[in-house]
């Protein structure tokens, strides 16, 4: 009997001893996987919530995980919320207008708004939508209003295809301080120059030393030349000689980054405009492009802006940046309907591979929180 109750013993202490330390293991195996998670964006979809428990690195991440991660700041914050609206029934009055507060709040702008809700209520007589209808009718409207002018992108500007016969292709970037002009230059070369293209930047913001150094530190890691001058340097001076080296080297691609501005500084925008003329003497149909970087929180304020480099430089495009630091991300549909300018590329972080071209499915997918 005695033993029976010392083996019985002995086998409660192993027991014991073994919950003991599993319990032990299990707060720090959680602990980690909490602190992976806290340095990505708070708010991600189950597939990379996944790939993030897998101890995937980001940059193993495509383009379009990183747009939806990007992207989630406007779609919980806004987006989002139709769901909310409908709570399970048919459309109403009441719903209209929470519709229309939602895509105020999106920072849409007042005519694309106006329109929709027109639209809406026209569809909603013929056919009653309930949620599911009101999505698929939103990603159409939306994809509607920016395809027409998005098909006018020359692909050349994301994807490099060899020609027998070499041409340099000029693009210059634009916009207000902080917009991620550098940045976006940096990341383009390094993708550019992955697909074979050899790439010239000139360094054309001489105000600021430090943006040619960080400038610098791109093009030596992704093997572009870079051209640059002396701090307070003549910047169409420095356009012109980044273009005759490009032109020496028969480089593919000739970018030029250029100093912030204020759109309401005229002789500013003079000063833009002469650089951008004084490449004609070398190239008359150089600049190819010229692309203006919008930051994604800017919002509708963007269009002023716009306007403005429009007036002095004739855009043919725009760079969509910091989309993954605002709720605002929805305003670029109205940005292209206002201007009719199309979005070439989409900023979502600061690493190379967070930049890509703006494809409008994905972007309204990642926006709408709808399945690819
Ligand atoms: N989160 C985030 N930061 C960005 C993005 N693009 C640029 N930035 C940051 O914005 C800041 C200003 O960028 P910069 O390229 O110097 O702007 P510039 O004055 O227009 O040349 C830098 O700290 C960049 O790292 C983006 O898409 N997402
Ligand atoms: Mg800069």
């Amino acid at each position: 009997m005695e033993w029976v109750i010392a083996l019985t013993a002995v086998v409660l202490l192993i027991t014991v001893f073994i919950l003991l330390s599993k319990a032990k293991s299990k707060p720090t195996e959680h602990k980690e996987i909490v602190t992976e998670k806290k340095s990505e964006e708070i708010h991600v979809s189950t597939t990379e919530e996944k790939r993030v428990d897998k101890g995937l690195e980001k940059s193993e991440i495509s383009f379009k995980e990183r747009l939806r991660l990007g992207l989630s700041r406007s779609r919980t914050e806004v987006w989002s919320k139709v769901s909310q609206i409908f709570t399970g029934n048919q459309m109403s009055d009441d719903h209209l207008d929470s519709i229309e507060e939602l895509l105020y709040g999106a920072d849409i702008g007042t005519a694309t708004v106006s329109e929709l809700i027109e639209a809406v209520k026209k569809k909603n007589k013929e056919e009653p939508m309930d949620e599911n209808g009101f999505k698929q009718f939103l990603f159409t409207f939306l994809k509607e209003k920016i395809s027409p002018i998005q098909s006018h992108l020359d692909s050349s500007l994301f994807s490099f295809v060899p020609e027998a016969e070499k041409k340099t292709k000029v693009i210059m970037v634009v916009g207000v301080n902080g917009a991620g002009k550098t940045t976006t230059i940096g990341k383009l070369a390094t993708k550019l120059r992955a697909q074979g293209a050899s790439v010239v930047v000139g360094a054309c913001d001489t105000f600021r030393a430090a943006a040619v150094d960080q400038l610098q530190v791109w093009c030596d890691r992704s093997g572009a030349t870079m051209i640059r001058a002396k701090e307070g340097a003549n910047p169409s001076g420095v356009g012109y000689d980044a273009l005759q080296a490009a032109l020496n080297q028969q480089a593919d691609y000739c970018i030029l980054d250029t100093a912030g501005r204020l759109h309401t500084k005229e002789n500013l925008m003079d000063e833009l405009a002469k650089s951008k003329n004084v490449l004609k003497k070398l190239d008359p149909n150089a600049p190819h492009q010229v692309l203006l970087v919008i930051d994604a929180i800017t919002g509708q304020n963007a269009l002023r802006q716009a306007e403005e480099f429009h007036k002095s430089l004739n855009l043919t495009g725009l760079i969509f940046t910091k989309c993954d630091g605002s709720s605002k991300a929805g305003s670029a549909v109205s940005i292209v309907d206002q201007l009719k300018l199309p979005i070439a590329y989409i900023g979502v972080g600061e690493t190379a591979q967070d930049l890509d071209l703006f494809n409008v499915d994905d972007y309204l997918n990642a926006l709408l929180g709808r399945e690819a």
